[in-house]
């Protein structure tokens, strides 16, 4: 295999953000940007972790991700890449490609695998005109930490050149197989569907979740809103479980989604939340929905006529932890949530004893925690949802976690009428008490007017301490409990002596402007009966009052609200 040199001219724009780097197509289509970056992460590994090594190239099936895995597959063998592991028809699910390559080094050892470049900008619109994103994944499996996504970013700095292959290979990813390339150095396709629904059944009892799902009275509807989910999903749903055809919602894979944005949440799942008649109650809603987002790490569930907020969704499966076979049997070693994610998995670990960490937001965060075996169940307020069995959140997990607490709930059950997703969480808050929760998001703002935000709420710090006894106001920093690091400034925390709060972070995976987040919350021991955001009233009126961004961004109202 004969490699040349290429000479190229640095980008300035090439720093990861929270999961990634996640651009418009056009902007990767800029000569050798893709290339710069990917070549970035090469020099930010040694040689000796990837030649003659093994590298996973994933992808969500988006626009653009057809082209730059045979780019990628070009730099990677000119590398000295020796085996490369690209889906069929270039698409592996971000949970699949963390459980192949952990998979892939338990096989043939731990340093086999170096890890795997991820295409894929999750939940955000994909299509010529839209976002693509790619991020390194290390051979644990999961997002790489920051210390090396610095580094990634340092080296696509001062990039001068990178290497490729002077007779460039196009590789036929639409047939599963070994395709050799020349030199021992071999690209093999594979259908990964096989080897995450058997890690999924090495998790779950699949024949009772079978029985259960084709029980006369219970109807279950799930939306892979044309993203990465959909094969995995009718493999496990469709062909194991034998649910119909008219359960399975766009499960096609399409690389623009659709024209949909594909975020499974109130605003973009639109016609599943309709159906499950979550703001229009009836008899006639089927009793348990599901969605996932672009590359499958994101889910959100529904119950009949109901919506499961992601931060109860991660408490109640710690407190259900009995219903799901590998958590009942191996035990549940402590748990964490990121800092948005709302207190309700703190009520868990403290009614479980648990140990509870709070990280920064972005899964990364919580790989070192799960490698060092100190928690085993972590979730995000952004529906995600995950456990130790691979290093990424993982959508389809979150659902067959799901069912299986419906099922427990429904053993032995004959009345002809089911537990309900309602009454199972309902059931949690009058255990637990309710963390009323919401998200506003003022989506693509100026960045400069996001700044004035930021300033304003600095200068708010001091009148909302002054406020209220035992009020705080700080700026998060995380130090990691394992390796020390230590990341600031991951957002704006306003604590009411109570607990109750209100929360101001900058999102990282846009692709142009800048967002805010606002996350308010409000822990009731008693009166769970509220909508959430009557019960959020006041801390929303407080939040928007210290931050002005009405006045400071011209915005009268959030972009989404879940
Ligand atoms: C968002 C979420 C965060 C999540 C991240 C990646 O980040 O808030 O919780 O980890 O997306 O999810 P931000 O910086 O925009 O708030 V995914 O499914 O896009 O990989
Ligand atoms: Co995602």
């Amino acid at each position: 295999l004969k490699v040349i040199q290429v000479p190229t001219t640095p980008y300035t724009d090439q720093k990861a953000g929270t999961s990634g780097l996640r651009k418009k197509v056009k902007v990767f289509r800029q000569p050798h940007y893709l290339e710069n970056f990917v070549q970035s992460i090469f020099l930010s590994l040694t040689p000796e972790e990837y030649q003659g090594k093994a590298l996973v190239i994933a992808g969500d099936g988006r626009f653009y991700n057809d082209v730059a895995i045979q780019i990628i597959i070009n730099i990677a063998a000119a590398n000295g890449v020796h085996d490369i592991y690209v889906g069929l028809d270039g698409i592996i699910s971000t949970p699949a490609a963390s459980a192949l390559i952990r998979k892939l080094n338990e096989k043939n050892g731990a340093d086999y695998c170096v890890g795997g470049i991820l295409l894929t900008a999750s939940h955000n619109p994909g299509g010529e005109d839209e976002d693509f994103g790619i991020k390194f994944n290390s051979k644990n499996g999961g997002p790489a930490l920051e210390h090396l996504t610095n580094k990634i970013f340092e080296h696509s700095k001062t990039i001068t050149s990178y290497p490729t292959l002077e007779a460039q290979v196009k590789v036929d990813i639409s047939t599963v197989g070994k395709h050799s390339i020349g030199e021992g150095v071999s690209v093999y396709v594979i259908d990964t569907t096989e080897d995450y629904v058997e890690l999924m059944r090495s998790l779950f009892d699949f024949e009772s979740l079978k029985a259960f799902v084709n029980r006369p009275e219970f109807k279950m509807l799930f939306d892979g809103m044309h993203g990465a989910s959909g094969p995995y999903a009718q493999k496990i749903f469709g062909t194991i479980f034998g649910l119909p055809e008219t359960s399975l919602l766009r499960c096609n894979v399409l690389p623009d989604f659709g024209h949909g944005h594909p975020d499974p949440n109130l605003t973009y799942a639109e016609k599943l939340v309709k159906l499950m008649g979550v703001f229009a109650p009836s008899e006639d809603s089927p009793d348990f929905g599901a969605a996932c987002d672009g590359d499958a790490d994101r889910n959100m569930i529904l119950g009949k006529n109901f919506f499961v907020t992601p931060s109860d969704s991660i408490a109640i499966i710690a407190a259900n932890a009995k219903a799901i076979p590998y958590l009942r049997d191996g035990g549940v070693a402590g748990v964490s949530r990121s800092m948005p994610t709302s207190g309700a998995l703190d009520r868990v670990a403290e009614k479980l004893s648990l140990p509870l960490y709070e990280v920064p937001t972005g899964w990364k965060f919580f790989g070192n925690l799960l490698d060092a075996g100190k928690i085993t169940l972590c979730g995000e307020e952004s529906f995600g949802t995950g456990s130790v069995h691979i290093r990424e959140k993982d959508g389809l997990w979150a659902v067959l976690c799901w069912l299986s607490i419906l099922a427990h709930a429904n053993e032995g059950n004959t009345s002809g009428k089911l537990v309900s997703i309602q009454d199972i969480v309902t059931k949690h808050w009058q255990e637990f008490g309710r963390n009323y929760y919401q998200r506003y998001d003022y989506e693509n703002l100026e960045t400069a007017d996001a700044d004035k935000v930021f300033k304003q709420l600095e200068h708010e710090m001091p009148v909302f301490i002054a406020e209220g006894e035992g009020n705080t106001a700080v700026n998060f920093t995380y130090t990691d409990p394992v390796d020390g690091s230590v990341s600031a400034n991951q957002g704006y925390i306003f604590r009411y002596g109570d607990g109750s709060r209100f929360v101001f972070r900058l999102s990282g995976t846009g692709s142009s402007g800048a967002t805010i987040r606002i996350y308010l919350e409000k822990y009731a021991r008693d009166g769970i009966d509220a909508k959430a955001e009557d019960a959020l009233g006041e801390i929303a009126a407080r939040a928007l009052k210290a931050c002005q961004i009405e006045g400071l961004t011209g915005r009268t109202k959030p972009t989404v609200i879940t």
